[in-house]
Order: C-alpha cells, then structure tokens, then sequence
C-alpha cells in the first residue's frame, strides 16, 4: 500500500475510506453507484462543518423594536450580567408561543418581585419562520423591553439546535435553561434544575462537600448540566403517542446508549439547564444543527467530563409538533454525520474558552 493511503489510514481510523483512497490511487473517479455517492456525501458534509463551531458570521445584532436602536450584541465568553437565560428556539409558533411565553413572563415577574437579586432575559431565536412568528415575538420585547426579551433572527431555517446554541452564544446567564415554544413543560420546573444545579456546583467546587461554604465560589464558572427527564413518564406516553414517535424515542434511547454510554435516559426532553462554564465549552462545540444535537450535546459532556444529571420534569404533549416522519431519515443522517466526524479527527474538539 503506498505510504499516503497509510497514513491516511491512520490519520481517519478505521473508517470506509473506499473512494478517497481509491481516488488518491488511481486519480478523481466517476462515482458509480449511490451507495458511495452517499458516503462521499457524509464525508463532504462533516468536512465542511470541520470549523463550523467556530463563530465566523458577522456579530448578532439586538434590534430595540421601541426606539429602533441597535443594542451591542453579548458573548457566552463574556461575564454573566443576569441570573438566568431562558433560551427559546421558535419556528412557526405563532399559535403556540404568546400562550408560553405569557406564562414564562409572569412567572419571571412574580420571581423578581420575590427576590430583587433574581434577574433575567428570555432570548427568542427565530430561523425563518413563515408565518406572524417575528410579529409576536417584538410584542413581547416591545411589552417588556429589549433587557428582558430579545430575538435573534437568522433569516432563514437551520434547525432547532443551530437556534439553541445562537441563543447560548449570546445570552449573558450564570444558569442558561433552553426550553420549548409551545410550553411542554411548565416553567415552574425550572427551580428543580435550578436546585440540582447548585447542589452540583458546589459539591464540584468543594469536591464532594456541597455544605461547605466559599465566598470565591460562583455557579457560573463550574460546568454543570442538568436535563430535565420525562422518563417517569413514558408508560402513560408510550400508549397516546403516534407509533413513529415511540419508534424514534427509542431508537434514540439505543443509539445514546452506543454513542455515550449509560447513564442518560431520554435526552432529547427539551428542558435543560447548563452553567455558563458548560454552555460555553459545549456550544462553541455542537456542530450538528437538527434533532440530534441533544445526543452530540451528551457525547460532548462526556468528553468535557461535565457531570449530567436528570432531574424529573412535568410534560405534555402539545399538538402542532415539528418532528414528524421526515425526520427520520434527517436524524440518522445526522447521527452518521457526527460519527464520521469526531471519529476521522475532521471535528476537533476545542478547550480554548
Ligand atoms: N428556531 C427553530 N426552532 C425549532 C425548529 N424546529 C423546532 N423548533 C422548536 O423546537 C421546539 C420543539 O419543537 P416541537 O415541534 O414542539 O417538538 P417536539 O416537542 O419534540 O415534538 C419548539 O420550540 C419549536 O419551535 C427550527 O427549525 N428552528
Ligand atoms: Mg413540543
């Protein structure tokens, strides 16, 4: 074998490598059949997310919709000034957002009023919705001002986890919870993440002795995750939900299984909450854009050694949802997709925040 095909070889592990090796042989080849087509594809698509982690595009703006103002745009490098973000991605949620996100402002109100040290913004990320999404979301930020609420608008669709880690990207949280549009999942229950993430933080922080007490000790800097799970669910779920649905549930259980290892149930419940330390390392990471982000958000955990925890939430099945067949076949491809490139070395992981 010539020296560059191993070396290649050892460069991309043992991977099906068939047409870059024959095509560094014998020249660039026709493709033939779609079979390889299809691996040229996913070889293609990862290279070209290779560096897709890395925040390029020019800086995110905040329009103040009330005076029109453009209002400077916060990294997830910088220090937290708020408490906590709420992340919301929204896609075509004209019907289901204003009835959550009253829910959610109350609730923040009711908090702030409690204890004037709890501060907060709701950062709304729309990819293109085609229908009164933007509309409904300035309301807000008109109602509340552009301190409380904020939308990010990335003009046309990339999925719900590319508008997750955009909101993560420029929120400014110690505590940064991403939740639904259409409030599956009562606001309240953030107080249980909440409480598991300090318990967390600080039995890191003083390893293992989270009763100690350190004025240097701040939630933002340990990396933390917390999910919330709807496993105490899935029986009564099982029985109501569409047949595809449970088929994708556990087909995803299985593949976290094999992809991460034991220890998370369902991952893909979209409430969770990280530390501004594990947003930061996680969404400078994720590189995939769709359904499975949760799954390569739990394999980025496990590299980062960042402890997870799940925490029991309320959940409902809201009608209106995203996912539907089509779906499928995009979860697998994007499962294949981050297969091929953390195990090729093409999706390095980077420690530099
Ligand atoms: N920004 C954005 N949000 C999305 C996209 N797809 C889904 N979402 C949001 O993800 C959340 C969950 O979607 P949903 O359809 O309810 O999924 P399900 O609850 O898993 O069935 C909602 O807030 C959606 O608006 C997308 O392509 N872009
Ligand atoms: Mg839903």
């Amino acid at each position: 074998m010539p020296i560059y095909t191993k070396f290649l070889e050892n460069q991309f592990g043992p991977f099906n490598l068939g047409p870059i090796l024959v095509a560094l042989k014998f020249g660039p080849v026709k493709v033939r059949s779609t079979k390889e087509n299809r691996s040229n594809n996913v070889f293609f698509e990862a290279y070209k997310r290779r560096n897709n982690h890395q925040h390029i595009e020019v800086p995110a703006i905040f329009e103040d919709p009330n005076s029109l103002k453009q209002v400077p745009c916060p990294h997830i490098v910088d220090p937290a000034t708020k408490y906590i973000s709420l992340i919301i991605p929204a896609f075509n949620e004209q019907h289901r957002l204003p009835g959550a996100l009253d829910e959610t402002m109350n609730y923040l109100q009711q908090r702030t009023l409690k204890d004037s040290s709890f501060t907060y913004e709701v950062v709304i990320i729309d990819d293109g919705s085609t229908d009164e999404t933007k509309r409904v979301a300035f309301e807000f930020v008109r109602k509340y001002t552009v301190d409380k609420v904020r939308v990010i608008l990335l003009g046309r669709n990339h999925g719900k986890g590319e508008a997750i880690r955009k909101g993560m990207l420029h929120s400014r949280g110690e505590l940064l919870l991403m939740l639904d549009a259409d409030g599956a999942t009562k606001v309240t229950d953030l107080e249980k993440l909440e409480n598991q993430i300090h318990a967390v933080a600080k039995s890191e922080y003083h390893q293992g002795d989270s009763s100690n007490s350190d004025p240097r000790f701040r939630i933002s800097d340990v990396p933390v995750a917390v999910f919330g799970s709807r496993a105490h669910l899935e029986e009564k779920a099982l029985a109501t939900r569409k047949w595809y649905r449970n088929f994708l549930m556990k087909g995803f259980h299985l593949v976290v299984l094999l992809a991460s290892g034991p220890g998370i149930l369902l991952p893909q419940c979209g409430f969770k909450m990280f530390t501004r330390a594990a947003a930061r390392k996680l969404f400078s990471n994720v590189r995939l854009k769709r359904w499975c982000f949760d799954v390569e958000l739990v394999f980025l955990c496990k590299r980062f050694k960042i402890p997870i925890s799940e925490v029991s939430v309320n959940w409902s099945e809201i009608p209106g949802s995203k996912v539907n067949l089509l779906s499928i076949p995009n979860m697998l491809w994007e499962l294949v997709l981050m297969s091929v490139g953390y195990r090729t070395g093409m999706w390095r992981i980077s420690n530099s925040t």
